[in-house]
């Protein structure tokens, strides 16, 4: 498949609706923004969702009502963050699984974040990974420094294929803590990925400044985008993000100079193992 997977993140977990009034915290913000994107060429959305403070929260109830109001709403593919917040422990985040995603992120590992730590256990990741297999939902392997992705290709020799057969991964690089944002760190975890197994795709992040040029060397050597507010809130110097629309479109702008352009919802389905 030639194509550009699109995914849109735009909430996150860090960013306070007091600093960043464009973010989306309600559902009602979140499904306009869901929309919007999905109208401009997204097929995926990373889904945190906030409380009636726009505090991060992984409330179950809301957790459920996301889903189905993105999922009548939308054709995109809901993926859940079962990352949360550094704040949230392990078992609100297992229990992300139950609202019914037809996605969820799963990290490879503990890595510093910030001033903070980003925890997951070797015996959490198995959790989460069989977990969604007994479930059929599709995970995203979310790899934030390179020893994560042989911690991946060590989850699926002892623990099998996720639900689909697929294997995809997203790489968050330049958290401060993690991999750099840089076109050689691409590169060298594309060479790792070759390794997993056979079809394995992946897309990259860059936070903050580091979003272009992990962009463009993604695109480079053959991986797929993720864009979002969860991510960036500077589109360039001295220009706050004004709308994750805005990142998505330039995202698609990229896709399309590149000869590959967005994946339609369907052919995203189709890629990632995802059932229509
Ligand atoms: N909010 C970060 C601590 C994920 O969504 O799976 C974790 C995160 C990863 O965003
Ligand atoms: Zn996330």
């Amino acid at each position: 498949m030639t194509g550009t997977l699109i995914t849109v993140a735009p909430t996150g977990a860090e960013s306070s609706k007091a600093d960043v009034p464009a973010l989306p915290v309600t559902l009602d913000e979140l499904v306009t923004t869901a929309k919007e994107c999905e109208a401009l060429g997204a097929s995926v959305i990373h889904v945190h969702i906030r409380d009636d403070d726009a505090r991060p929260t992984l409330d179950q109830g809301r957790l459920r009502a996301t889903v189905s109001a993105l999922r009548a709403a939308t054709g995109l593919i809901v993926q859940l963050s079962s990352g949360g917040s550094v704040h949230d422990p392990e078992a609100d985040r297992l229990a992300v699984l139950d609202a019914g995603p037809e996605m969820a992120s799963c990290t490879m590992g503990t890595v510093n974040f910030g001033d903070d730590v980003f925890l997951n256990r070797w015996a959490f990741i198995v959790d989460l990974h069989t977990r969604m297999q007994e479930r059929g939902i599709v995970p995203e392997y979310e790899i934030f420094d390179l020893g994560q992705l042989t911690t991946l290709q060590r989850l699926l020799d002892r623990y099998g294929l996720p639900f689909g057969g697929h294997v995809h991964v997203d790489l968050v690089m330049g958290v401060p803590g993690g991999m750099p944002g840089t076109a050689a760190a691409v590169v060298a975890c594309e060479r790792i990925i070759r390794d997993l197994p056979e079809g394995t795709t992946f897309a990259a992040t860059g936070i903050g400044r580091s979003t272009l040029p992990v962009m463009l060397a993604s695109l480079a050597a053959g991986g797929h985008l993720r864009v979002g507010m969860e991510d960036t809130l500077t589109y360039a110097k001295g220009r706050p993000v004004e709308s994750n629309m805005q990142l998505v479109a330039r995202a698609v702008g990229f896709a399309q100079l590149a000869q590959r352009p967005p994946l339609t919802p369907t052919l995203a389905r189709e890629l990632l193992g995802v059932p229509a």
